[in-house]
């Protein structure tokens, strides 16, 4: 499936606002030049850019300008970036494709590769400081942290590491653990951008709209790491631009091997509904969040 030309706009938009925040760094003394060439080549590498895309649409969503909601867009690719550089070092995923590309600590060094980690987890929130007004900044803060942090993905990221020494999980820690290691950053996208929005707005239906993107923010993290876990079982490293078969090298408790590929596929198909339906108050705005979802649900890397 492709995106359409919109979608293309909106990932235009987020690359040139990451190279600009880059060379604006690049600009100011003391940054070691090697820390930054670290998180240019990951930041800048080919990703799909879907969790910035979604706080752009989301703020849309809520009535409000899409270029307000850049800071907040940038800072969620760079704690999801952030999450990939740490993810793939050998104490975690032990991985040497990331984007297409050597990850971080094969192209430079696993020293290099947690620093960089280290450094755009706090820039991200440097970035969502610098939000107005401060209470919006607070909020975000807020948000982001709790979804990035012991509660949301950094607390699923363990309980999927223990997990491998101990693979007799449940359905109930399956989903506990997508939930918050990948669910949360992009349902933390999500809102951030209608939260951006809804200060824009006065319209009677925020509260309505706020809760229809939450739940269309659920079903879409549930429905991205199924089909993460098939395209793990089903595609090739060449397609994905990162190693497939990992899951099951790993002992990782997954949807195919929990359940079977064709009843995640069922799993997937319930959550790709429930998404859509969620959308529906949301009138002519929903139909590019519901494109993304079809993307989501259909992705082949
Ligand atoms: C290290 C604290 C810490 C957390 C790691 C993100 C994560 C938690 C693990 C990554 C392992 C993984 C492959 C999870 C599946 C979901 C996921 C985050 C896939 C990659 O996201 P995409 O497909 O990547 O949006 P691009 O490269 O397109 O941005």
């Amino acid at each position: 499936m492709t995106l359409p030309p919109e979608y293309e706009v909106l990932r235009g938009e987020v690359e040139s606002a990451l190279k600009d925040s880059l060379d604006q760094h690049a600009l100011k003394q003391r940054i070691p030049q090697r820390l930054l060439d670290a998180i240019r080549y990951c930041l800048l590498a080919p990703g799909k850019r879907i969790r910035p895309i979604l706080t752009l649409l989301a703020c849309q969503a809520c009535g409000g300008h899409r270029a307000n909601a850049l800071p907040a867009a940038l800072a969620v690719e760079m704690i999801h970036t952030y999450s990939l550089i740490h993810d793939d070092l050998p104490a975690m995923d032990d991985d040497d494709l990331r984007r297409g590309q050597p990850t971080c600590h094969k192209a430079f060094d696993e020293a290099t590769a947690i620093l960089a980690g280290d450094a755009l987890l706090t820039e991200a929130f440097h970035v969502l400081s610098e939000i107005q007004p401060a209470p919006v900044a607070v909020k975000c803060i807020r948000l982001l942290s709790e979804a990035a942090g012991l509660f949301g993905m950094v607390g699923g990221q363990m309980d999927d590491l223990l997990q491998e020494v101990k693979p007799d999980g449940t359905l109930e820690q399956l989903r506990s653990i997508h939930c918050r290691k990948t669910g949360a950053l992009l349902r933390a996208a999500i809102l951030l951008g209608a939260q951006i929005g809804l200060k824009e707005t006065v319209a009677p239906e925020r509260e309505a709209r706020y809760q229809a993107l939450d739940h269309y923010a659920r079903e879409l993290g549930l429905a991205f790491q199924i089909a993460d876990d098939l395209l793990d079982v089903e595609s090739t490293a060449s397609a994905l631009g990162k190693s497939t078969q990992k899951d099951a090298r790993h002992g990782k408790l997954t949807y195919p091997g929990l359940l079977g590929v064709d009843a995640s596929y069922q799993e997937l198909s319930a959550a790709h509904l429930r998404g859509r339906e969620a959308l529906q108050t949301l009138g002519n705005v929903g139909v590019i969040l519901c494109t993304v979802l079809d993307f989501v649900v259909q992705r082949k890397s």
